[in-house]
């Protein structure tokens, strides 16, 4: 029985379309996606907000409530909850040099709508919190802005959104590259410094994605364990990265499993969950995948986190303190190993 509660967004479910090839399979309807993620055992759905209002762009405030209080219908329908929303400033025209960071005034205001109606959609879906994958805030060109003033740019939106809605939360999704060659908020510690920067720091915390983690050269659990000592870590992608590629996204867990046992073991000694935090994965099925059975990488991913569950319930701290007490590391690791590789 696991302690978590676990999420996906309907991009998860995805056709197999990359930089080099396109579809490979049919993309599935929304209501599919709720009701197969409902019966793979997951709690929430993660929101993009055109995922849940598609034409947004083209409708009134007004319009994108109605629209969204009818995807809440479907969530009820099947009791799903919705984990977040999160503005997508990284498709329209109007963000190729980014959102809050774009050069072009036009582009700033188009993102700040999109972040205020996320809020709106937010409001009708019944969740409090906004994500920010801050997707091209950064740049490709080093030279093409001014980073000090772009960063304080960054930090006003944020405040904007928190002025907005005194109830939302601001949840930043940190990533060091991928769209861009440089981002301004790559890693954990850049997310807490914005916190501690903006105007509630109650209000803006973390998502931490394993990938990009790694991606960063870092290490997923202490990237965790960073976020939890400052009491802000409102949410987790588990997934997995074979070193520094493209983002993969691969199933939680099978690259790197002791890495992913040390994630799951700090979310569990830290009680993550008890606020009602969910575990969200954030995987891709491989392109190789035949369209009926695509949703394994979802279905793998949740499983190995409940067998790792298992494993941290098992972990043995009386031996651990000895070893430690001895400075006898090797055994330490060596128990570890055995712990994963045996029954
Ligand atoms: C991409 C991100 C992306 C976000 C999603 C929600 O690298 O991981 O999938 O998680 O857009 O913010
Ligand atoms: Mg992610």
């Amino acid at each position: 029985m696991s302690q978590f509660k676990f999420s996906a967004g309907p991009w998860n479910m995805n056709d197999g379309v990359e930089a080099f090839g396109p579809a490979v399979r049919e993309q599935r309807p929304f209501e599919e996606i709720v009701k197969l993620y409902k019966d793979l055992g997951f709690s929430a759905v993660q929101f993009h907000d055109d995922d849940a209002v598609p034409n947004m762009n083209d409708l009134t405030t007004e319009e994108i409530k109605a629209e969204a209080r009818k995807v809440k219908a479907i969530l009820d329908k099947y009791d799903m909850a919705a984990e977040f929303v999160a503005p997508r400033l990284w498709m329209d025209p109007r963000t190729t040099d980014g959102g809050y960071t774009s050069n072009s005034a036009e582009d700033y205001e188009f993102a700040m709508w999109r972040s205020f109606r996320s809020i709106d959609i937010a409001n009708e879906l019944g969740t409090n919190k906004i994500v920010l994958w801050l997707a091209r805030e950064g740049t490709l060109c080093a030279e093409s802005k001014n980073p000090v003033e772009k960063i304080h740019k960054l930090i006003n939106s944020i405040n904007a959104m928190l002025a907005y809605d005194k109830n939302i939360h601001v949840l930043i999704e940190s990533k060091p590259n991928e769209p861009i060659d440089r981002s301004y908020c790559g890693t954990i510690g850049h997310v807490m410094a914005v916190s501690a920067a903006s105007d509630d720091p109650s209000r803006v915390g973390a998502v931490l994605e394993s990938a990009h983690a790694i991606l960063a050269g870092l290490d997923p659990a202490n990237e965790m364990a960073f976020a939890l000592a400052m009491g802000k870590l409102g949410s987790v992608h588990l997934n997995d990265q074979n070193g520094c590629r493209y983002d993969q996204d691969k199933a939680f867990g099978v690259e790197s499993l002791r890495n992913a046992f040390n994630q799951v073991k700090v979310l569990v000694e830290n009680g993550y969950g008890k606020n009602g935090e969910y575990v969200g994965l954030d995987v891709k099925a491989m392109r190789t995948q035949k369209a009926e059975v695509a949703y394994k990488h979802l279905q793998n991913s949740m499983n190995i986190c409940k067998m790792l569950e298992e494993k941290v319930a098992k972990f043995d701290y009386e031996y651990q303190a000895k070893c430690v007490a001895e400075r006898d590391y090797e055994a330490l690791e060596m128990y570890v190993i055995e712990l994963l590789l045996k029954g």
